[in-house]
């Protein structure tokens, strides 16, 4: 990889603006070291960034790279015989409750040690690192033992020591109870306990958790966001996906980074994250591959001001979606937002989702974490179904 000191005769969408994507004809963007130094119209360039070998880009979009904020891509296994089942009419709660769903991808997980496990996410992690992804978002909650939900974080960790990607991670060990577990005693003898040797490993960027039939209460989930609280720990909770809980409403509680999935959301849930300046994450592949048909209160998250972001949740059972660039067009076409919505979910909202001040726009003082597109409009990026535009890539400055 080589430095890169200065862009010029781009396209620049540098997300920066209140709305839309502030937008820049021939643009120049001046690079120092990891950082952008300036960015504005080639003729204003400021003659101490003047370079003698730009990198010309004869008009190609350059947008900030982009930011995967919710993934499992750390896990064992794959589940295709669970998509047999519910083609054949099987519903994703039925299946985990006959001990299919997270689950056996626990088994798997369990069964895979750190270098299996690293192994399989550095395959994922390049997929989405070929699609201008600069930022991943990797979770735990595959393990729901002490053991492996540390290895999990493990592996994620190390992804960052293989590719240049920055991963952030996410304990999420109330995600299932496992077989033959009460959901109290699992999450004082073995979630908590985790949380806390995860924490003291350095493992955990912020805490996360399923409010769900199937999964864990608002109460149980209160119980590890005050642990998370007690740590110094950010909290972001997967709320109303399957139904009405009340998980949103806690999570603004708790001032959670965000609330994700948000399809049985209420207004008033919109009302509530707006007040604790919660993002809602949108998840179109859970929603897509689950034949769901309760949408996400798009109309409300944006009468009320309500940020929103767009991720993969790239796991083995809900969303086994590889393509973030495909979420931004299904968050289109299943759920309403402007393709400048979903370009503005997976940069700036994308990075308030992870707490990261330092990404998702293009603006001086911002890491050098670029996309550079073969496409004229920036609408193209959501439009196409599985055509990937990646001219090239640039991340801390480096191209
Ligand atoms: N919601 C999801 O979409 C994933 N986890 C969750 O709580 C699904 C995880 C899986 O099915 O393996
Ligand atoms: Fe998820």
């Amino acid at each position: 990889m080589t430095q890169v000191q200065l862009i010029t005769g781009a396209r620049v969408a540098t997300m920066a603006a209140p709305d839309g994507y502030g937008l820049i004809e021939d643009a120049a963007i001046a690079i120092d070291g990891e950082t952008i130094a300036w960015v504005g119209s080639s003729e204003d360039l400021p003659a101490d960034f003047a370079n003698a070998d730009p990198l010309r880009l004869d008009g190609r979009l350059v947008t900030p790279a982009l930011i995967d904020c919710h993934t499992h891509i750390v896990h064992g296994g794959h589940r295709a015989r669970e998509f047999e089942m519910r083609l054949e009419g099987a519903s994703y709660e039925e299946i985990a409750r006959a001990g299919g769903g997270i689950v056996s991808t626990v088994e798997a997980t369990r069964a895979a040690d750190e270098p299996t496990l690293l192994a399989a996410a550095l395959t994922r992690a390049d997929a989405l690192i070929a699609e201008g992804v600069s930022v991943i978002e990797v979770k735990s909650g595959y393990g729901l033992d002490i053991e492996t939900e540390l290895r999990m974080l493990r592996a994620a960790r190390a992804i960052e020591k293989h590719r240049p990607v920055r991963i952030v991670t996410s304990f999420l060990g109330a995600h299932a109870v496992p077989k033959s577990t009460d959901a109290d005693a699992y999450i004082d003898d073995i979630c908590l306990p985790a949380l806390v040797a995860a924490h003291t490993e350095g493992l955990v960027d912020a805490v996360d958790g399923f409010c769900e039939g199937i999964a864990f209460s608002p109460d149980q989930i209160a119980r590890v966001f005050d642990r998370a609280k007690a740590l110094g720990l950010p909290v972001k909770l997967h709320a109303e996906q399957l139904s009405h809980l009340g998980g949103t409403a806690l999570a603004a509680r708790y001032h959670a980074l965000s609330a994700d999935h948000v399809e049985y959301a209420t207004e008033d849930d919109a009302i509530a994250l707006a007040q604790s300046g919660s993002v809602a994450v949108l998840l179109p592949g859970a929603f897509y591959t689950l034949h769901e048909t309760q949408k996400p209160p798009v109309d409300a998250f944006r009468s009320h001001g309500v940020p929103m972001a767009v991720a993969t949740d790239w796991n083995p059972g809900s969303s086994p979606m590889g393509s973030l660039l495909l979420a931004m067009n299904m968050a289109c076409t299943l759920f309403g937002l402007t393709p400048a919505e979903a370009l503005t979910g997976t940069t700036r909202n994308a990075a308030r989702a992870l707490g990261l001040t330092d990404c998702g726009t293009i603006a001086p003082g911002r890491r050098a974490d670029l996309a550079i597109w073969d496409v004229e409009e920036p609408a193209e990026l959501a439009y196409r179904i599985g055509v990937n535009p990646l001219h090239a890539r640039i991340f801390g400055g480096q191209g």
